[in-house]
């Protein structure tokens, strides 16, 4: 049994895509065990990525992570990590395997829909980054 965040990031909700994600996420059968829309300030943006602080895009990235409101979600299931990541695509949308989100949404490398933790350890920390125990329903 996993958990991992998912993001629905600024464009995709600017752009009309939670019912769009949140249906692919269900006919996965993926369990969203808790789930709320957020408006990041910098600051958290900034948290969120300090592992990226020292990459180039580190200040256009938050502050696109900031430019609208995200929908924010916990998932939950055996090997949901991997599974979601597969369901997500691959972080540059041009390498994205058909069928997947980013393959089919997503607008730019930087622009693509959605966030997946990567590993157990960042999906702990991500996930307790955006919510406390007893807004995760199980
Ligand atoms: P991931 O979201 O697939 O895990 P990461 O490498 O962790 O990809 O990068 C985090 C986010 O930073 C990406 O989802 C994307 O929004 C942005 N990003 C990654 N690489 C680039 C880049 O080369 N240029 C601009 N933005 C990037
Ligand atoms: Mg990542």
């Amino acid at each position: 049994m996993e958990r991992t965040l998912s993001i629905i990031k600024p464009d995709g909700v600017g752009r009309g895509l939670v019912g769009e994600v949140v249906k692919r996420l269900e006919a996965s059968n993926f369990k969203i065990a808790a789930m709320k829309m957020i408006y990041m300030t910098k600051a958290q943006a900034q948290g969120f990525y300090a592992v990226h602080r020292e990459r180039p895009f580190f200040e256009s990235l938050t502050d696109f992570m900031c430019s609208g409101p995200a929908v924010v979600m916990v998932l939950e299931g055996e090997d949901i990590i991997a599974k979601y990541r597969e369901l997500m695509g691959a972080t540059n949308y041009k390498e994205a395997a058909p069928g997947t989100i980013r393959a089919d949404f997503a607008t730019d490398i930087e622009k693509n829909v959605v966030h997946g933790s990567d590993a157990p350890e960042t999906a702990a920390f991500e996930i307790g980054y955006f919510f406390n125990a007893f807004e995760i329903t199980g």
